[in-house]
C-alpha cells in the first residue's frame, strides 16, 4: 500500500555537497517526491521536531547541529515507505550501518548522520504535518 514517510537531508550532507547523490539514491529506490523544500530551522522549530529527545544528553548538541545550516525536508511516497527508508538509511551510527546504506556512505558520526527518516507510520504523519501544509501534500 502506498505510504508517505518524512525525510531530511541534514546540514552535514547539505554542506558536503552530497544532497544530489542522496536524492539520486532515493529516486533509484523508487521513492516519489511528494513534497520538498529547503529550510534553515530556528532552534524552537528544531526543538519541536525533536521533542521526544528533549531529555537525552545529546539534545542540545543535536539542536545546534540541525540548525547550523540549511536542510532539505521531504515527503516521500512508496509502498512500505517508512520501513523501506529506514533500511536504505542504515543504522543511526554510520559505523554500524550496513554497507551501501546512505548513512554508511555519507554519515560521519551518530549525530552527523546525513539523513533523517520517520521511525514509524505515526511519526511519519506527525512529521509530514509539522513541515508541510495540507494544501502542499494531498
Ligand atoms: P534515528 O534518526 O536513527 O531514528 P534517533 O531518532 O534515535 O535516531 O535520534 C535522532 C537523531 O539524534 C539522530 N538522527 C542523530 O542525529 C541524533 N542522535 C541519536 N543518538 C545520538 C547519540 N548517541 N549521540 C549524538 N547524537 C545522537
Amino acid at each position: 500500500m502506498k505510504e508517505l514517510t518524512f525525510s531530511i537531508v541534514k546540514p552535514d550532507a547539505m554542506a558536503a555537497g552530497t544532497t544530489g547523490k542522496i536524492l539520486d539514491r532515493l529516486l533509484a529506490e523508487g521513492f516519489v517526491i511528494r513534497g520538498m523544500k529547503c529550510m534553515h530551522l530556528a532552534a524552537k522549530e528544531a526543538e519541536g521536531f525533536y521533542a521526544e529527545h528533549r531529555e537525552k544528553p545529546f539534545f542540545p548538541s543535536l539542536i545546534r547541529f540541525v540548525t547550523e545550516g540549511p536542510i532539505l525536508v521531504m515527503a516521500l511516497e512508496k509502498d512500505g515507505a517508512v520501513a523501506d527508508l529506514r533500511k536504505v538509511m542504515g543504522a543511526t551510527d554510520p559505523a554500524e550501518a550496513d554497507p551501501n546504506t546512505i548513512r554508511k556512505l555519507f554519515g560521519t558520526s551518530k549525530e552527523r548522520n546525513a539523513i533523517h527518516g520517520s521511525a514509524n507510520p505515526e511519526d511519519a504523519r506527525r512529521e509530514v504535518a509539522y513541515f508541510f501544509a495540507a494544501v502542499e501534500i494531498k
